[in-house]
């Protein structure tokens, strides 16, 4: 029987605690997402926790993204994960000698003195980067912070519209299920159904070490994933239309690269760089995104698998977090509000939008990306529907993730209905947008 969840947390003590994480998960010069599960730099993670810790030291918050862009690779990716070399190999799996990128990645120019993974993760860093840099305009120029960083974000932009443009429409696309950030989310059964896992034997899950099997993905999906990524590191990390088994253009990817190219026209502005071909890019992806993922008939977006050229017909989260892109034809932000409050995702009835539909098949309030409530997706969402002016929903929405994070001490991720905690505890990114909801 789940125990009643705690009573909320007052603001102060909210506060206090975490900054607490934040100060416990910072190694030096960027911060884990968690000491235990997982204990190196995460992309995405980096670009939320900086977001947070722009409240408690912006100089901190530049340095994490800084930390992150200095492991970009020479077409200009960054990687998924910058590894710290002082973490035994086997405290996570796959480790620097899986991904090989000081050798096997040379052919993309990975870079030769750190070791990282050689897929990406949603581009959130150029919004972070904004954001960082007016929370202290001022210490932002005396460390050069924008110009310093403008011309990785440009680099990381054209990879991602370039090389990763796989299906030709103008949209990035994701080659592996670690790639949208969501991993084991339903959207990926049906493409993941043709890879054929990698033997049971030939690798040692180490995140089970740290959580419960029922809380994680499947055996199954694990071997999955270690497949796409060895044959992915086999092509010398090539990206080549038509030549992956898993390729798929993700909503929530987009959106975030549109939000992110709109703050990039601000960061140029800001490094007296030309702005324009900054907005005239976010303004091509915003009508790619509408054209080639948007599904009346869901009043959501739909992730596309690019092997079967169709539609996925999985109701994710990541279909709504386009709420945070302006200038949305009217008709979608009026159907995206009414899925975001209807019976699949229910905000308003539940504390927090789950990451999969209520009712959708595969629902299951406990694993991972297959229902429980996120708060880096809440987070977005609560942007995206103070920007399409729904201030009401929004102030219930931080209001409950307040709630939620202060009572589950931070956690990965929660029951959507209860907000029990579920995953690991003090987790970076839960912490860092609680400062930046109370800031
Ligand atoms: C992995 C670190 C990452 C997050 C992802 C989440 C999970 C699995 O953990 O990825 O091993 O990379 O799905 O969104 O960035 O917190």
């Amino acid at each position: 029987l789940e125990t009643p969840v705690p009573a909320a947390v007052d603001h102060l003590t909210l506060r206090r605690g975490a900054a607490r994480v934040l100060l416990t998960n910072w190694t030096g010069s960027s911060t884990v997402p968690s000491r235990g599960l997982y204990p190196h730099q995460w992309s995405w993670d980096s670009a939320f926790i900086a977001i947070g810790l722009r409240h408690l030291s912006a100089r901190r918050a530049q340095r994490e993204l800084e930390s992150l862009l200095g492991a970009q690779w020479a077409d200009g990716r960054v990687p998924h994960i910058v590894f710290s070399p002082s973490v035994p190999l086997d405290a996570y799996f796959p480790s620097p000698d899986f991904w090989r990128s000081s050798t096997a990645g040379a052919p993309a120019g990975a870079p030769a003195g750190t070791e990282t993974s050689g897929i990406v993760q949603p581009p959130v860093h150029a919004l972070a980067a904004w954001l960082v840099h007016r929370a202290d305009p001022e210490t932002s120029r005396e460390r050069g912070f924008l110009p310093r960083v403008y011309e990785r974000l440009v680099a990381w932009h054209d990879y991602l519209t370039g090389p990763r443009d796989l299906g030709g429409g103008g949209l990035a696309a994701m080659v592996h299920p670690w790639e949208p950030g969501m991993d084991n989310s339903p959207c990926w059964d049906g493409p993941l159904g043709r890879v054929e896992p990698a033997a049971p034997g030939s690798y040692r899950r180490a995140d089970l070490d740290h959580g419960q099997a029922a809380e994680r993905p499947t055996d199954l999906d694990y071997g999955r994933y270690v497949r796409l990524a060895a044959d992915y590191r086999d092509s010398g990390y090539a990206d080549v239309p038509g030549g992956h088994a898993f390729a798929v253009e993700d909503p929530c990817v987009n959106a975030l690269l549109i939000v992110s190219e709109h703050a990039l026209a601000r960061i140029a502005a800001g490094t007296g760089a030309d702005p324009a071909p900054h907005e005239a890019r976010a303004a091509r992806l915003t009508a790619a995104l509408v054209e080639r993922l948007w599904s009346p008939a869901d009043g959501m977006f739909l992730c596309r698998d690019l092997v079967g050229g169709e539609l996925i017909p999985e109701r994710s989260v990541a279909g709504l977090v386009p709420l945070i892109v302006p200038g949305l034809p009217r008709d979608v932000v009026d159907a995206l509000l009414g899925t975001v409050a209807g019976p699949g995702f229910r905000l308003g009835e539940v504390p927090m939008a789950p990451s999969y539909d209520i009712d959708g098949h595969a629902f299951d309030p406990s694993r991972y990306w297959r229902g429980p409530a996120w708060f880096n997706t809440n987070w977005l969402l609560e942007r995206g529907l103070r920007g399409y002016g729904q201030d009401g929903t929004a102030d219930a929405l931080r209001a409950a993730m307040l709630d939620a994070a202060g009572a589950s001490s931070f956690a990965e991720y929660v029951d959507p209905f209860t907000a029990q905690a579920r995953g690991t505890r003090a987790f970076g990114w839960t912490a860092a947008l609680t400062l930046d909801l109370l800031a």
